[in-house]
């Protein structure tokens, strides 16, 4: 059936294809013009075919698509949703990115910890030299210091650091106080049908207008997230995850998802954000965005501060987006370690 339909389309493509090749060699004088015809009316033509032509083929692949979805859902056994996963009096711990933020690490820490559930906040420090730690420690957090310099390895860091709490949720944010610990709640709350949550922080009225995020931060995360949606193509929600915040870094994880994905994560450099949500996308998880807040920084700015590091933060989360591989390479086998993990042959 589709094979047909699919013959029939490229049919009336080339159809089309060939009689605006026959009008415009008549533009151009290669063929005779009918009686009455101009030049610009067949230039005129050839531009409102080729339009038509392409809404048509457009429809023509919706419908079939449509069609095709439909006829596929009436063979499919009655239940469909898996019922949520609740969490009930869960054990939240959030990981903190910190940079030279001694001035917003306290106030961030304070917030995070006083939340319900929040059982401890961990501080990743990122070769700070003005007593970020001291601050973070003072404030009641535990901090762990990453060596390797870049907002990833900040984030990884901070991820395997509560991964080994044993907390049932775990949450990466910022210490710049840009987040507010009174979304975890809301990110909980979707966490019963799903594996991870994302903020998003393009949703108006939630987001303080003196914040990063001006015109070109919304639309140029806008326009990065629907490019994610596209690599990871689904006819009928157009996309495996809606989303339309790409860089956003406030998200909480279960364990068990997150121990799924944590030694897939590479990326050290600033678009770790969208590597995390595509890593966990490819296992096939669950993955929604929730709006959060978001308020302007505290301190200094050491990732996206101005237009130009903004750009090349941009360039390179799309060239990660078009370039990230969709299945995972396997393993080279190391012959000892099989013959190792095998358990012992009886007899
Ligand atoms: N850029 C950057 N950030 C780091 C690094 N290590 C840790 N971080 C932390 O990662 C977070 C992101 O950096 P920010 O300076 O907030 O950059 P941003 O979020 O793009 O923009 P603003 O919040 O508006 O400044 C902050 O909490 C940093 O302190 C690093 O090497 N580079
Ligand atoms: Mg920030």
């Amino acid at each position: 059936m589709l094979l047909y339909a699919a013959l029939l389309l490229v049919g009336l493509v080339l159809g089309g294809a060939a009689l605006n090749v026959v009008s415009a060699s008549i533009g151009i004088g290669l063929l005779p013009a009918f009686p009455g015809s101009d030049w610009p009316f067949l230039i005129k033509n050839f531009i409102a075919d080729t339009v038509l032509w392409m809404i048509v083929f457009g429809m023509a692949i919706f419908g079939v698509s449509s069609l095709r979805e439909r006829r596929r859902r009436r063979r499919l056994p009655g239940v469909a949703l898996p019922s949520g996963r609740p969490l009930n009096d869960v054990r939240v711990v959030a990981a903190l990115t910190a940079y030279n933020d001694a001035l917003s690490i306290g106030d961030a820490v304070r917030d995070f910890k006083g939340r319900a559930g929040v059982e401890a906040v961990i501080v990743v420090d990122n070769n700070s030299s003005d007593g970020t730690a001291v601050c973070a420690t003072d404030a009641g957090a535990r901090v762990a210091r990453e060596t390797r310099q870049g907002y990833g390895y900040a984030c990884m860091r901070g991820l395997r650091e509560a991964l080994n709490t044993g907390a049932e949720v775990i949450v990466l944010s910022e210490g710049d106080c840009t987040f507010s610990g009174r979304d975890i709640a809301r990110m909980v709350l979707f966490l019963e049908d799903a594996d991870m949550v994302v903020g998003n922080r393009i949703t108006p009225g939630m987001v303080d207008r003196r914040s990063q995020m001006d015109t070109f931060f919304v639309w140029g995360n806008q326009l990065g997230a629907k490019l994610l949606q596209l690599r990871f193509w689904d006819w009928r929600f157009m996309g495996k995850m809606r989303i339309s915040d790409l860089g956003c870094t406030f998200r909480a994880i279960r364990r068990e998802a997150l121990a799924e994905i944590i030694d897939e994560l590479r990326v050290g450099g600033n678009h770790f954000s969208p590597h995390m949500i595509m890593v966990s996308l490819r296992k096939g998880h669950t993955v929604v965005e929730v709006p959060v807040r978001f308020q302007p920084r505290v301190g200094e700015s050491k990732g996206a501060r101005n237009l130009v590091s903004a750009f090349s933060i941009g360039i390179a989360m799309f060239w990660h987006i078009l370039t990230f591989p969709l299945k995972v390479k396997p393993q080279p086998v190391v012959p000892n370690s099989v013959s190792a993990a095998r358990p012992a042959q009886g007899g």
